[in-house]
């Protein structure tokens, strides 16, 4: 284990973008002090479509790195040759935008039960942006590199290392030649320095960990990374091999140099050891109302609304519950539809005064449905088939929606 320097540029970037974002984001708790992390402030976040910057969570482990645009380049390594600049991506290659629901692999980190270590995320590490940039396909088939055959795309972050570890994060190169980009604007304005400027990686419905910020080299090899794989200093695996792996407490997983199976739930039910915390599972929130203030009695009724996710599969419907899960209703999904992105739903709730607990449900197009809750510690075998989500030691890719529930007071209304 490498010892944990304490940092001050940690909370000096925190408070710098608490600062700059006025009250839509709030520092999340991580005693450890590993990360930079903050998130969206509000359920309200989850009530509409596109998340503004200012209310997008932000996380990551080392210092922003400084930065030349003019000199950045990302290098093309392993079996391809080149580099290229940020301006030859802006220039020289077609642009795209893509919507992108990221949500970091430890959001729902806090359903654990005892609590695991590391960042303990509510529900809050979630957002949808616009994502503008050069489609990875353009810039490898340039380069000769015209199908996947069964191999790897290895991004590898500028951010300086903290220890010595780099942070280097492989993807099939199938999904990298498929949708993947490499991004220099967000929500149409340039990105911002803690969402990787100059260029990041985005991997459409795939867990944040996987959207390499600050981009320095693109590797392509036969298998993902192993320790030694890369030609540099440091230590090349612990963000793939150690760390957002999904295992029982006091396991260390073997590195494994490639698998077949890469969409996260799949490995959870097969035959991968440790999942490796690809695509993201299905998902869904409430946004409103946000159980924050009471609500005025309406004798319309009120809506509900929220978005649901499931990586880069869809979602197929989302059930809503008024009564803590008793009964459920099907919800209606509307607005934007785009692959790897979040849909909205509402829900019309004829709703008496008093109070009430709100779930929502999510089931994907594969019949994969939000489990109730967190398993035991010591269960792993068999929980999903109980409906559980197995606690690991991570703590990552949780998506149980009983603690995503919440707790509307309904006030009868002066004039009622
Ligand atoms: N270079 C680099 N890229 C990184 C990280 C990092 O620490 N270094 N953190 C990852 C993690 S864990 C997440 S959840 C996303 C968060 O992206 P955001 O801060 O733009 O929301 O970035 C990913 N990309
Ligand atoms: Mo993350």
């Amino acid at each position: 284990m490498v010892a944990e320097r304490p940092r001050d540029s940690r909370h000096e970037e925190i408070d710098a973008i608490l600062d700059e974002r006025d009250g839509s984001v709030t520092e999340t708790r991580d005693d450890a002090d590993k990360y930079t992390v903050v998130g969206a402030a509000h359920r309200r976040t989850f009530a509409n479509w596109l998340t503004p910057v200012e209310e997008h969570f932000v996380c990551h482990r080392n210092d922003i790195p400084s930065i030349d645009e003019e000199a950045w380049t990302v290098s093309l390594t392993g079996q391809v040759e080149g580099s290229v600049s940020v301006a030859d991506l802006e220039e020289s290659y077609p642009t795209v935008a893509v919507a992108h629901t990221m949500e970091c692999a430890g959001n729902g980190r806090g359903q654990h039960r005892p609590e695991t270590g590391s960042v303990q995320w509510e529900f809050e590490a979630a957002a949808t942006a616009l994502w503008t940039g050069t489609p990875v396909r353009s810039i490898l088939r340039e380069h000769g590199i015209e199908s996947p055959d069964g191999r790897w795309l290895t991004a590898i972050g500028g951010d300086p290392s903290d220890g010595d570890d780099i942070f280097a994060r492989s993807i099939p190169l199938s999904k990298a030649l498929e949708d993947c980009l490499l991004a220099y604007e967000m929500n149409g304005d340039p990105l911002p320095r803690e969402h990787g400027y100059p260029v990041r990686l985005i991997v459409p419905g795939w867990y944040g960990v996987n959207s390499v910020k600050w981009v320095e080299e693109l590797v392509i090899m036969d298998e993902m990374v192993t320790e030694g794989a890369l030609d540099r200093p440091g230590k090349h695996a612990s963000w793939q091999q150690e760390s957002y792996r999904i295992h029982p407490e006091g396991v260390e997983p073997d590195a494994q140099a490639t698998i077949d199976e890469v969409d996260t739930w799949a490995q959870l039910e097969g035959d991968v050891s440790y999942p490796y915390t690809f695509d993201a599972n299905v998902m869904s929130l409430i946004g409103a109302p946000d159980g924050e203030s009471p609500v005025p009695f309406d004798r319309d009724g009120i809506t509900v609304r929220g978005v649901a996710w499931a990586g880069d599969d869809a979602v197929d419907y989302v059930d809503v519950s008024t009564d803590g899960g008793e009964t459920w209703d099907e919800a209606e999904l509307f607005g934007p539809d785009y692959d790897g992105a979040w849909r909205l739903f509402r829900y019309d709730w004829d709703v008496e005064p008093g109070t009430h607990v709100l779930f929502s449900r999510a089931t994907d197009e594969l019949g994969r449905r939000q489990p109730v809750s967190i398993s035991d510690p010591d269960a792993w075998n068999e929980v999903l088939e109980n409906d559980e989500y197995p606690w690991n030691e991570g703590g990552y890719a949780a998506n149980a929606y009983e603690p995503n529930g919440v707790e509307v007071t309904i006030l009868e209304g002066d004039d009622e």
